[in-house]
C-alpha cells in the first residue's frame, strides 16, 4: 500500500478485510475510493479497487448486471436542483406513482412486484425552487442492489415509503435492515450529520402511502407512535395526490438549505423580480453566496448590499462573512 493515503484509509481497509458479506465489502471499497486523494500516486491503487468493486457487484447482482451495452449507466444520475431526495422502499408500495404525481416525471406503475428496474429522476417543486426526487427499484431486489447503493450514497435525503394496506412496521424494519447492511444510518430530525459522514448518514423522512385504503389510519397511527418523535411521518396517497406538498416541505427542511436572491446593481429594487434563487446550506455567508454565483465574484467581493431578514435595515452594507437567511436579497460589489 502506498504511504500517501490518509490515515483513515487503513481503518476502512481493515473493515474491508474483516467484512463478511458482499455488501459490507462493497461499502468498504466505495469508502476507500472516496477517501483516496486525487494524484498520480494513487491511480494504480484506484484502478485495482475499481476492478474489485465491479467483481463484487457482479457477484451480488448476478451475471446480467452491468451489461448495459455501452449506454450511460442509469444509476449514476447527474444531480440537479437544490439537492437530491431518493424514494426507497419495498416493492409495490407506490414509489413510482408518488414520483409521477409529485413531479410529473413519467414512471412505470405496476400492480405487480419489481416493476421499476432503473432509477427515474423528477423535479419536485417547493416554493420557487426544485429538488431532485428519484424513484428507485425496490430496496431488496438483489439484481439492482449494488448499483442502488451507489445512488443512495450520493443522496441527500432518504424518503422511505411504506404501504398502509400492509404491516407498516414490518416494511420499515425491512428497509432499515437493508440500509443497515450497507452501513447507512438514518438521521433523526435535527440530528446533525457526523463530521465527514455525508456518504453514510442521511436525514430521513417516512412516507406512509396508500392513505386511501381501508385500515390505513390504524397503520399510520402505529408508525407515528413508534417513529414520529424521530422522523417526519407523512401520510400520503399517490392515488389521490394527497400529502405531496407536505412531502416537498419535509424534503426542503431535511436538506437544511435556504434561498438567496442576487440582484444586479443595475436593477432597481422595485423592479427586481425574486426568481431563480441560489440554494445554499443554512448559515451560508455572503462570500459563499457570491462564490456559488461565480468563482470570480467570490474572489473579487468587497461588500454586499442586503435586503431581508438578516439585515438590520433595508439596503444595509455587509461584509464577506455576514451570515444570510432564507429569502435574503443581495447585491454583490467587487473591486
Ligand atoms: N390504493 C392505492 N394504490 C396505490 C397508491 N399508490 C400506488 N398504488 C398502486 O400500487 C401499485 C404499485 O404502485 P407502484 O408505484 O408501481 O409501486 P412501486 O413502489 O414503484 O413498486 P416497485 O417499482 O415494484 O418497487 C399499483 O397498482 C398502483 O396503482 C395509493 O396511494 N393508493
Ligand atoms: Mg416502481
Amino acid at each position: 500500500m502506498p504511504t500517501n493515503v490518509p490515515p483513515q484509509y487503513r481503518k476502512v481497509e481493515d473493515r474491508y478485510r474483516e467484512a463478511e458479506t458482499t455488501q459490507a465489502k462493497i461499502a468498504a471499497l466505495q469508502e476507500m475510493l472516496s477517501i483516496m486523494p486525487k494524484h498520480k500516486g494513487t491511480d494504480h491503487l484506484k484502478a485495482q479497487l475499481r476492478t474489485r468493486l465491479s467483481k463484487l457487484m457482479a457477484e451480488l447482482e448476478g451475471p446480467s448486471a452491468g451489461k448495459s451495452g455501452g449506454r450511460a449507466e442509469p444509476f449514476s444520475l447527474p444531480k440537479e436542483g437544490g439537492g437530491r431526495a431518493t424514494l426507497i422502499g419495498p416493492t409495490n408500495v407506490g414509489k413510482s406513482l408518488l414520483l409521477n404525481k409529485a413531479t410529473g416525471a413519467k414512471t412505470k406503475v405496476g400492480a405487480y412486484a419489481l416493476s421499476t428496474q432503473e432509477p427515474v429522476p423528477g423535479m419536485l417543486p417547493y416554493k420557487d425552487i426544485h429538488v431532485q426526487l428519484v424513484d428507485t427499484p425496490p430496496i431488496s431486489n438483489p439484481g439492482t442492489q449494488g448499483r442502488l447503493y451507489g445512488l443512495l450514497r450520493s443522496t441527500d435525503v432518504f424518503v422511505v415509503v411504506v404501504d398502509l394496506s400492509l404491516d407498516a412496521m414490518e416494511q420499515v424494519r425491512e428497509v432499515c435492515a437493508a440500509l443497515g447492511e450497507w452501513d447507512f444510518r438514518m438521521l433523526a430530525k435535527d440530528e446533525p450529520s457526523p463530521e465527514d459522514d455525508y456518504w453514510k448518514s442521511k436525514p430521513t423522512i417516512l412516507v406512509a402511502n396508500k392513505a386511501d385504503v381501508h385500515g390505513a389510519l390504524d397503520q399510520y397511527q402505529i408508525l407515528e407512535d413508534e417513529y414520529g418523535s424521530r422522523f417526519p411521518v407523512i401520510m400520503a396517497s399517490g392515488e389521490e395526490g394527497v400529502g405531496l406538498d407536505e412531502l416537498a416541505e419535509a424534503v426542503f427542511d431535511a436538506l437544511q438549505v435556504m434561498r438567496v436572491y442576487t440582484k444586479s446593481p443595475r436593477v432597481k429594487l422595485e423592479d427586481f423580480e425574486r426568481v431563480n434563487p441560489l440554494v445554499l446550506p443554512i448559515g451560508s455567508t455572503v462570500i459563499e453566496a457570491a462564490s456559488q454565483l461565480h468563482k470570480d465574484f467570490g474572489q473579487n467581493l468587497k461588500y454586499a448590499v442586503l435586503w431581508g431578514q438578516s439585515s438590520k435595515f433595508e439596503g444595509q452594507r455587509v461584509g464577506r462573512e455576514h451570515p444570510l437567511v432564507d429569502g435574503d436579497v443581495i447585491e454583490i460589489h467587487g473591486s
